[in-house]
C-alpha cells in the first residue's frame, strides 16, 4: 500500500474498516532526542502516519523536524500547518486545511491563495482537507489564532451538516479537531453524527489521552485518530494504542 498516493490510501483503508493512528508532531516542541524515542516507538508500533505541524511554528522548524523524522524513519510524514510557512517540500503529503466551522476567509481561502505557488513548486500531494473544530472544554491556540469559533459540542447537527457541506464543495477528507490539550475529546455522539453523513475519511483528535477514548472514537466512525500531548508526556502510551488499533483489523 506504501506506494498508493496517501488519499488513496485513507480511502481504502476506510473503505476496508481499517482503522488507521496518526501521532501529531509540534516541531515547537519537539527535542532531538525525545522525537527520536517517539519515532523509535511508532516504527515499533507501526503507526500509519506522522503530521507535523503546530499554530506558531518557522519554516525551518518544520523543515528540521521533517527531514530529522524522514531521515530515521519510513512512515509517512503529512504536514498539518497552521500557515502558509509551514509547507516543507521534504514532507510526503499536506492537509490543505479549510476552517469550515469557522467565517473567517483568510482561512477558507486567503492563506490558501498565499500558499498555492509554493505548494505546486514543493511538488507534494495535496489532501483537500474540511476542518471543523469543536468545543474541547477550553479555549485553544487555534481557536485564537484563527479568530473563529469551535462548534458547541452538543450541537452535533451543525458539526454533521457542517461537515457535509465541505463533502459537497468537494472536500476530501473531513477532519475534527477538538484543538490540542483539549479537557475534553469530542463526543462520540457527535463522531457519529458526522460519520453517518459523509462518505469521506474521517479524523479526529484533540484531547484523547487513552485507549477507551480512542477506541470510542473509532467505534463511532472515526477512521483515523490524532494524538499529539498524550504522546508528549506518556510516549510509551504509543504501544497501547497501536495495538488497539491493530485490534480493530482484526474485527
Ligand atoms: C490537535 O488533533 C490534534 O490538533 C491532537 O490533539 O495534542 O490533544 O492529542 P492532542
Amino acid at each position: 500500500m506504501m506506494d498508493l498516493a496517501l488519499l488513496e490510501k485513507l480511502k481504502i483503508s476506510k473503505n476496508q474498516q481499517i482503522k488507521q493512528l496518526a501521532v501529531l508532531i509540534d516541531p515547537d516542541k519537539a527535542k532531538p532526542k525525545d522525537l527520536e524515542y517517539l519515532v523509535s516507538l511508532a516504527e515499533e508500533a507501526e503507526v500509519d502516519y506522522f503530521f507535523v505541524g503546530g499554530s506558531f511554528l518557522e519554516e525551518d522548524a518544520t523543515d528540521i523536524t521533517v527531514q530529522h523524522i524522514k531521515s530515521i524513519s519510513t512512515i509517512p510524514v503529512i504536514m498539518f500547518p497552521g500557515s502558509p510557512a509551514q509547507i516543507s517540500q521534504y514532507a510526503d503529503a499536506l492537509l490543505l486545511l479549510s476552517l469550515i466551522s469557522g467565517r473567517n476567509p483568510d482561512l477558507l481561502i486567503g492563506r490558501h491563495v498565499e500558499a498555492a505557488l509554493k505548494l505546486m513548486q514543493a511538488k507534494i500531494e495535496i489532501m483537500p482537507t474540511g476542518y471543523i473544530l469543536i468545543d474541547g472544554g477550553r479555549a485553544t491556540t487555534v481557536s485564537y489564532i484563527s479568530n473563529t469559533m469551535p462548534i458547541p459540542a452538543d450541537k452535533g447537527e451543525i458539526a454533521a451538516f457542517t461537515a457535509l457541506a465541505g463533502v459537497q464543495l468537494g472536500l476530501q477528507i473531513i477532519y475534527m479537531d477538538a484543538g490540542s490539550g483539549a479537557l475534553y475529546s469530542i463526543p462520540s455522539k457527535m463522531i457519529r453524527q458526522v460519520s453517518r453523513l459523509i462518505d469521506v475519511p474521517l479524523i479526529v483528535g484533540g484531547g484523547i489521552r487513552s485507549v477507551e477514548q480512542m477506541k470510542e472514537a473509532y467505534n463511532a466512525g472515526a477512521d483515523v485518530v490524532v494524538v499529539g500531548n498524550a504522546f508528549e508526556k506518556n510516549p510509551d502510551l504509543l504501544i497501547e494504542m497501536a495495538a488497539c488499533k491493530r485490534a480493530f483489523a482484526l474485527k
